[in-house]
Parts: C-alpha cells; sequence; structure tokens
C-alpha cells in the first residue's frame, strides 16, 4: 500500500484529525505558520484531502492546489461545504458518512419540537428565575393532533418520521418526488406542506438548489399555530424572514439546530423568546462523532488499499479505475 498522505484544511469538530492520524499521515495545514506557501511546496504529494466539518470550503481553488488529490473524505452527511461536481468531473472521488448519524439527529429534531411547542427552555428559565412559588407557568400549545411536513425525506427525515409516529402525529412529507412505497402523504410543493401541517422539519441537503426556500411565502403558509425545526442547513431557511414571521406571529415558535452564517446567530433570533436555539449538536455525542470519525477513515484506508470507498457521494460515483498503485483515477482532467 502505498502511503496515502492527507491533509486536512481545518480544524474540526472533535476526533477526526486523532482518528485518522492514528493510521495515516496527516498535514493540519490550519497549524502551519504559512499555509499558501505549503501548499505550493507540499500541495503535489497530497492524494487525500480530510475534511473535519462545515469550516473551510473544499472548492476548486483549494483542489487546484492539489494537483495529484484523489479523494475527499468529508466529515458530516451533509458536503455542501464540498465542490462534489469540480470534484467529479476532475475524477476525485468524493465521501460522506451518511447513515451513522440518523437516529442522534432524529433525537435532537424531536427535542426540539417537543421543546419549541411546550416552551420548555423558557418554563425551565421560569423555574430557575424563582417564579413558580408565584404562578404557575402559562398553559402552552399542545403536539397533540398535530402533523408534521417534513422537507426532504432521506435517511434522517424517515428516522424522524418514525419518531413522529411513535409520538402520535401524522407525517407528510415533500421533495422531489414521491418515494414508492412511503405511506405518508406527498406534496411536491413546499407551500402546499406547510399549509397543511403544523410542524414543518427542514431536513434536506443545503447547497444552492435549496437555498432559502423555506421563505415568507411558505412561513405564512405554515400559519400562526405553526412551528419550523430545522436540523440540516441553515441556508434553506430565509433567516430575516423567519425572524419577522416570529416576532409578528405569522408562526408560534422554531426550534433551529442550523443557522446560515454558524457559528453566528443573529441578535435578533437571540432576542425572540419564541426561537429555541442550539449551536449545531444535531450529531454532537461522542458516540456518533466517533462513527463519524471512524467512517472518514474508513473510507481513506479502503481506498489507499485500492478497495472502492464505503460511502461515495452520488456526484461521484465509484467506477472502479483505480489501480492502487498511486496512478490517476481514469477521468481526471483539467488539473492546473
Ligand atoms: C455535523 C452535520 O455537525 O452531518 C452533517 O451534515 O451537519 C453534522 O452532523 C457536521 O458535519 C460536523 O462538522
Amino acid at each position: 500500500m502505498k502511503p496515502l498522505d492527507v491533509l486536512m484544511p481545518a480544524a474540526g469538530m472533535g476526533t477526526v484529525a486523532e482518528v485518522v492520524a492514528e493510521r495515516l499521515p496527516l498535514h493540519r495545514l490550519w497549524l502551519e505558520p504559512d499555509p499558501e506557501a505549503w501548499l505550493a511546496e507540499h500541495g503535489p504529494s497530497i492524494r487525500a484531502v480530510a475534511s473535519a466539518g462545515l469550516k473551510g470550503a473544499i472548492d476548486e481553488t483549494l483542489m487546484r492546489r492539489l494537483p495529484n488529490l484523489e479523494i475527499v473524505a468529508s466529515y458530516g452527511v451533509g458536503y455542501d461545504h464540498v465542490d462534489a461536481r469540480w470534484a467529479g468531473a476532475h475524477g476525485i472521488i468524493v465521501t460522506h458518512t451518511p447513515g451513522v448519524l440518523d437516529d442522534e439527529v432524529a433525537d435532537i429534531a424531536m427535542a426540539l419540537t417537543i421543546m419549541a411547542v411546550r416552551q420548555l427552555p423558557q418554563a425551565e428559565r421560569y423555574l430557575r428565575a424563582g417564579q413558580w412559588p408565584k404562578a404557575a407557568y402559562p398553559l402552552t400549545a399542545s403536539l397533540r393532533g398535530r402533523t408534521v411536513g417534513i422537507l426532504g425525506l432521506g435517511r434522517i427525515g424517515k428516522a424522524i418520521a418514525r419518531r413522529a409516529e411513535a409520538f402520535g402525529l401524522d407525517v407528510a412529507y415533500c421533495g422531489r418526488r414521491a418515494q414508492p412505497g412511503v405511506p405518508y402523504r406527498y406534496f411536491a410543493s413546499l407551500t402546499a406542506m406547510a399549509e397543511a401541517c403544523d410542524i414543518l422539519m427542514v431536513t434536506a441537503p443545503g447547497g444552492p438548489e435549496t437555498r432559502r426556500i423555506v421563505d415568507a411565502e411558505v412561513l405564512r403558509a405554515l400559519g400562526p399555530d405553526g412551528v419550523l425545526v430545522n436540523v440540516a442547513r441553515g441556508s434553506l431557511v430565509d433567516e430575516p424572514a423567519l425572524i419577522e414571521a416570529l416576532r409578528s406571529g405569522a408562526i408560534l415558535a422554531a426550534g433551529l439546530d442550523v443557522f446560515e452564517n454558524e457559528p453566528n446567530v443573529p441578535a435578533e433570533l437571540l432576542a425572540l423568546d419564541n426561537a429555541v436555539l442550539l449551536p449545531h449538536v444535531g450529531s454532537a455525542s461522542l458516540r456518533t462523532r466517533r462513527a463519524m470519525a471512524q467512517c472518514v477513515l474508513d473510507n481513506l484506508l479502503a481506498f489507499a488499499e485500492g478497495r472502492p470507498p464505503l460511502t461515495p457521494v452520488p456526484e461521484t460515483p465509484w467506477r472502479g479505475a483505480w489501480d492502487g498503485s498511486g496512478a490517476k483515477r481514469a477521468g481526471r482532467t483539467g488539473s492546473p
């Protein structure tokens, strides 16, 4: 096995650098005093990139600095920070970490739903502020009799749907097409689904195609009893429109794990009591983050040994052209 030099451009969230470095030569670009000079000197020896999370885009500019790059192993199921189309067109495989985090993220989605509808963070603040002896906490809205509309019924959406059913909720979904064998009501139009549901659950991938698709019109359709829950990407939601909808009572509440410009959360959102806000912790348990890091490593090891990567993204399907000798895969074109 030819050693696979791995570059990690930006520091990640926990474990991934350690897990990769145990088995493969890892270069931590963010620790280099002059990253540009490092790339100019060492870029050609790099065949693999491990992305440690959403920080640091793996874009055309970076990939062009690495003329012998063959694989980008990304940490996380969403890979909107990686230009997978460019990679695919240049013979570079991109992998992600699907499957291992579905239940963890679905748990948080349900937690956010209950927190937002039953005002649990507010009730806890009330108790801690010593208000309880003065008066019982005010009555809240209820989850009973509600319909959850899931935008993007992928693995995580389905894990949420199973939980929602167990909670006695009706489930609907919206996506590019109706899925055969799925028992939930399908909507081709997001606005129509928002009108028909009470809790709009966002689990679709980020990226240019879904940018700000939850806009003022969708929020209006969700209505004054409606709750928006987002565990996907902040980019799917028009954040100023959401702030306005929460402020004006156009919707009841929101539960958000993700934001447009993480880790910065607009002061207007922070000021709103009907927004429950979490710092992108959907998958952030030790167990699940370890499993994600292991998936990054397993993809890199498979590739280093000439085996097919385990979880390539659809834009870069494995064509089996790489022979493990260090030769570039067929189809790599357009290197600088
Ligand atoms: C992680 C995520 O927080 O998997 C994803 O797409 O958003 C989360 O599980 C993130 O990938 C870690 O950087």
